[in-house]
């Protein structure tokens, strides 16, 4: 049988598939966000707060918010044919972190998002994935009524590498989160080429 030009082109790609984890404090837009891109229904392991939790579950800024991420949330988005990536939401709260090196094993990269009313909640995200060498993009996600900061003050509050890079979006907007995701695996990628290929001398 002959396996002419044509033939091969109707082969259906085989897509190459990448994990990326969604990280950053409580109630920042973790969810929100794996919600916003995913094409096929997120699982999600909400569980409602509870007067137990008032004390330590901080929701100034987030006063609507009713439920937590318990577990994770997993979504999945095609970013070209060929391209697809799983999304792993991460718990926002410290008390969940015994999940983390679960989720994270694997991860090609991961973004930090982060909300300028409370940055600090971010720190322990930002630090995990540098001790790790994971590469990440921190993802400002712009809460109305927050103050807004070049990109320069939020990298340098955040005392980041020079390469990270930062961005602004809005968690529930699927064209902003998806140049988020594009940026990410673009940054991912090119620090990985850099590891396997370090420059000629
Ligand atoms: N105004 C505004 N509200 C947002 C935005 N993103 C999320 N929210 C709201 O903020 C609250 C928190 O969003 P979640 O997506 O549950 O946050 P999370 O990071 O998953 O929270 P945890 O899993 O509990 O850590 C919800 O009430 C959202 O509707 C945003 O970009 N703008
Ligand atoms: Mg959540």
């Amino acid at each position: 049988m002959a396996f002419g030009r044509s033939s091969r082109k109707k082969r259906p790609v085989e897509p190459v598939t990448l994990k990326i984890l969604v990280a950053g404090g409580f109630g920042v837009g973790k969810t929100t966000l794996v919600g916003a891109v995913s094409e096929i229904r997120p699982l999600r392991t909400e569980e409602s707060l509870s007067e137990a939790g008032r004390p330590v579950d901080d929701l100034a800024g987030v006063e609507a918010k009713t439920t937590t991420t318990v577990a994770m949330d997993f979504g999945r988005i095609t970013l070209r044919e060929d391209l697809v990536l799983y999304l792993f939401g991460t718990p926002g709260q410290d008390r969940f972190w015994f999940l983390w090196d679960e989720l994270a094993q694997g991860a090609l990269g991961a973004v930090v998002l982060a909300d300028t009313r409370r940055l600090e909640d971010c720190f322990a995200a930002v630090d995990y994935f540098e001790r790790r060498a994971i590469p990440f993009t921190v993802a400002v996600n712009c809460f109305e009524g927050a103050d807004k900061f070049p990109t320069e003050t939020v990298q340098a509050a955040l005392d980041l590498d020079p390469e990270v890079p930062v961005l602004m979006c809005d968690a529930r907007d699927r064209g902003s989160v998806r140049d988020v995701l594009v940026t990410v695996v673009e940054d991912a990628v090119t620090r990985e080429n850099r590891v396997r290929e370090p420059a000629a001398t």
